[in-house]
This record gives C-alpha cells, sequence and structure tokens, in this order.
C-alpha cells in the first residue's frame, strides 16, 4: 500500500458547534488514521503565514478574523490518497453550496458559508508538507531527510 498524509483543520466553528467528534468519527469511518492531534489558538502571525497565498485577497482581513476567533483542531489525517480523500470528505469550499451539491460532506454537515466552512484540508503534495511541518515542527527534519534527491540535491 502506498499511504500518503494530508493536513487537516477543525476550524473555530467546528469546536464552537461542538461539532468535534463528530467530524472526528467521519474521518475514522472514512479509513483515515489520526497520526497526530493537538489543540492550538492561532494569532495573526501564524495565519499570515499559514495562508499567505491569499493574504492579498479582498477576504484575508474577515478570514484572519474568524481564524483567530477561537480555537482549532490540526491533525495529521493518512491513508492511501489521503489527499485527495479529505478534500472529497470535506466538500467544497462554499458550505451553503454544499448543502445542496455535496450533502453527506463534513462542510455540508457543519459549516455556515464560504468562510465559515468548519475545516481545512491541505490541496496538493507540496502544500500538504509544508502544512504539516508548519504544525508539527519535529517533521521538518525528517521531510528533510525523506526529499533528500527529489529536487536534484545530491
Ligand atoms: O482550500 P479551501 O479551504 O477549500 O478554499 P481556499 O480557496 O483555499 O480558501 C481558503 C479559505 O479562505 C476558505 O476555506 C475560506 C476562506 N475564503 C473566504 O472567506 N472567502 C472566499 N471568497 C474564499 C475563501
Ligand atoms: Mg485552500
Amino acid at each position: 500500500t502506498n499511504k500518503e498524509k494530508t493536513l487537516a483543520i477543525i476550524k473555530p466553528d467546528g469546536l464552537l458547534g461542538n461539532h468535534t467528534d463528530d467530524i472526528k468519527k467521519a474521518i475514522l469511518e472514512y479509513g483515515f488514521s489520526i497520526l497526530k492531534e493537538k489543540t492550538i489558538q492561532l494569532d495573526e502571525d501564524a495565519v499570515t503565514r499559514f495562508y499567505a497565498e491569499h493574504s492579498s485577497k479582498n477576504f484575508f482581513s474577515s478570514l484572519m478574523k474568524y481564524m483567530t476567533s477561537g480555537p482549532v483542531v490540526v491533525m495529521i489525517l493518512e491513508k492511501e490518497n489521503a489527499i485527495a480523500d479529505w478534500r472529497a470528505l470535506m466538500g467544497p469550499t462554499d458550505a451553503s453550496k454544499a448543502k445542496s451539491t455535496h450533502p453527506h460532506s463534513i462542510r455540508a454537515m457543519c459549516g455556515l458559508d464560504i468562510q465559515r466552512n468548519c475545516v481545512h484540508g491541505s490541496d496538493s503534495l507540496t502544500s500538504a508538507q509544508r502544512e504539516m511541518s508548519f504544525f508539527f515542527r519535529e517533521l521538518s527534519a525528517v521531510k528533510l531527510e525523506d526529499t533528500w534527491g527529489m529536487f536534484g540535491n545530491s
């Protein structure tokens, strides 16, 4: 088997609405293992760095306010095809649309709208590696070793 890892976040509205247990149950039923998990409060610096790709978007200040509004649960999930499968289980970004198009997705179940969508998932192998080492510093060293040779270094 070819297992893959991805980063998942239960966002502040997920904790506030008491959805954590249901989300973790769905994750395990879908066949993921939860390798690591911690509950943390993000500050503005962390959100700016984590969401760097969105820092110039018009919704960024609102996203910042939301992501720092309460604690989040960050997890490393593992299974075959974890990155795409976790995105599939989450459903589309706009939770209000997810309710009609992907009614069984997590965002349909507990998200509210395009911003308060309850969960995050890495969107590629590159971002999964960046995001996992962002929250779990101890993985950075392993990651460097694992990728040695992949980028033309030897
Ligand atoms: O990867 P995903 O979370 O599905 O969506 P992104 O396009 O990467 O946006 C990240 C995050 O930003 C989204 O989960 C909510 C928020 N956001 C928003 O508040 N308003 C938008 N128009 C688009 C995204
Ligand atoms: Mg994204």
